[in-house]
């Protein structure tokens, strides 16, 4: 084997550990990445103490970085996924929505740049990118979206069912993995995990963890949207759009509730979790006899409660946002003891000195602002992603720069010792890590959603993000602009748009978002 990349990445390294405070390491760097599908930064204690405790994902914060403008470009599982993969913003990566997306692996990407550099590199858990992933040593992905119970894996090309909890099981296979590994090169593990996606489904030891907590409704849960077009046509509110059947397990067996003002969706994704499974015989997605015991034996009391209270109007809304809190909240429960394990292992296998772990999410999530579930809007709470790393030697401590999940590639890629490719979009953010300050670094974000039409109906839009304005255009069947400024207005309730006195904070504002959509060359812009 030519070692000459490997040396490259060894010196690289040590180059950039010589800088830090603390020895630095004498073997290379590996990477564990750690991405959760919708986890929102609200309930991470490190960055929110209102909803519940993560104290391994804590870990990671207390004895590391804590970005805290951390930022997607394109607020979809398959985009953000295809922005990590290749470090550009969707238009150049060509994967722009999950729903007629798919992702051209011959193109440069960043396990083909860290396989040439030497590094053996391995992907477990949700892929969600249809094509099958090109450039990894080991790959070893959910279908599709994946299941809680018993999920299909396709690895290296192989379909399997497993049986288990999704989110024991990602983390099994990656571990295996590492054990397997070729002990002479550096690696870097995609680490995926389905958790906490829709439905939200909870380990059978999770169930009723969070039952007597009372979550405090988010202030603007209520919101009735005025002066914001878009954000009232979406499809993605507790109120109207959460299901009580397929979001909030109310599927009884004589099939007798209904969720007002979704008629014929009683039936919706009752079949993800209640079916009986043949004697002997494994299903995808159904669950063992065991695992329906543990459900049946949490849901079914809930069900009749549910059926003697009645609930009516705001009741019903409250009842069904603290259901919804704790059914995420339960599914988090499990991510974070599975980081858990991940520490563990690094640390019993003496890898915890030369191993960066960055812990993120594929998007933010809305936990009831703004009355809203999903994600998509360029509004905080989507557009923000929870982003920990912890580096051996590195920053400590909280890092305030804007980044955004374009720089995760080229930040790897440094870190690894490697060449970062000019035509990536990314910057890379290792500076910060090892504690550095950075002259000229980016004062604005661009965004770009396109998933419309499609299921929640959030409109097409891009815009930008500077410290302290957003302004966003909504297009295709509407043409809607939202500006706020999130130092007077962070809960972004009141849009500026149009009022008098914004006149030329609009037009700096729109030069920039020109600016960027040059720079990165969107053809919406030309
Ligand atoms: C599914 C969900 C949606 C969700 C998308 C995209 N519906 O279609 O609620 O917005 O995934 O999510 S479901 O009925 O299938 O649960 S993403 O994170 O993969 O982009
Ligand atoms: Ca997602």
């Amino acid at each position: 084997m030519d070692k000459t990349p490997f040396l490259m990445a060894l010196t690289g390294v040590a180059a950039a550990c010589s800088s830090g405070k603390e020895a630095a390491p004498e073997k290379p760097l590996n990477v564990v990445y750690i991405m959760c599908d919708d986890h929102s930064y609200q309930t991470i204690s490190a960055y929110d103490r209102r909803f519940m405790e993560t104290p391994n994902i804590d870990r990671l914060a207390d004895e590391g970085a804590r970005f805290t403008n951390s930022f997607v470009a394109n607020s979809l599982s398959g985009p953000s996924r295809a922005c990590l993969l290749t470090g550009k913003h969707s238009h150049k990566n060509g994967f722009t929505n999950n729903e007629h997306g798919i992702f051209d692996g011959s193109q440069q990407t960043l396990p083909k740049l860290l396989g040439a550099g030497g590094y053996q590199t391995a992907i477990v858990g949700k892929w969600h990118l249809v094509s099958d992933p090109t450039g990894f040593d080991y790959w070893d992905i959910l279908t599709g979206q994946g299941d809680y119970y018993n999920p299909v894996f396709i690895r290296n090309g192989e379909r399997l069912v497993r049986e288990g909890y999704s989110t024991d099981i990602t983390t099994d296979v990656a571990l295996q993995w590492l054990d397997r590994r070729a002990q002479d090169k550096p690696f870097c593990l995609f680490l995926h995990y389905k958790a906490p996606h829709r439905s939200w489904m909870p380990d059978g030891q999770d169930l009723g963890a969070f039952d007597d907590k009372e979550f405090p409704l988010p202030s603007t849960f209520w919101d009735d949207y005025a002066t914001r077009e878009a954000a009232a046509l979406q499809e993605m509110s507790i109120l109207k759009d959460m299901n009580l059947v397929y979001d909030l397990k109310l599927a009884d067996r004589e099939n007798e509730i209904h969720t007002p003002g979704n008629p014929g969706l009683e039936n919706y994704g009752r079949d993800l979790y209640r079916r009986n499974l043949p004697e002997g015989e494994l299903v995808p997605g159904r669950m063992n006899a065991a695992q329906q015991a543990a459900w049946d034996a949490y849901y079914d009391p809930i069900i009749r409660q549910f059926k003697r209270d009645s609930l009516q109007g705001k009741e019903l809304y409250a009842w069904k946002y603290q259901r919804y809190m704790r059914d995420y909240c339960s599914v988090i429960r499990s991510v974070d003891r599975n980081v858990g394990r991940v520490y563990e292992y690094l640390k019993e296998n003496g890898l915890l000195d030369n191993t960066v772990i960055i812990y993120t999410s594929d998007q933010g999530f809305f936990m009831g602002e703004h009355g809203y579930f999903d994600k998509r809007f360029m509004y905080e709470e989507s557009f923000r992603t929870p982003l920990l790393v912890r580096m051996p030697g590195g920053k400590k401590g909280d890092i305030d720069a804007m980044v955004q999940n374009i720089d995760y590639a080229p930040t790897i890629l440094e870190l690894a010792g490697l060449p970062v490719p000019e035509d990536i979009q990314g910057e890379s953010f290792a500076p910060f890590l090892k504690g550095k300050k950075v002259k000229d670094w980016r004062k604005s974000l661009y965004y770009h959603y396109y998933e419309f039409p499609a299921e929640h109906s959030v409109r097409r839009h891009y815009g930008v993000r500077t410290e302290r304005y957003s302004l966003m255009h909504f297009y295709n069947d509407i043409d809607e602009w939202e500006l706020f400024d999130l130092k007077t207005d962070p809960q972004q309730l009141h849009n500026l748009y149009g009022e008098p006195g914004t006149e030329k904070l609009t037009r700096k504002l729109k030069k920039e978002l020109r600016r960027l959509q040059q720079l990165y060359e969107d053809p919406i812009g030309q």
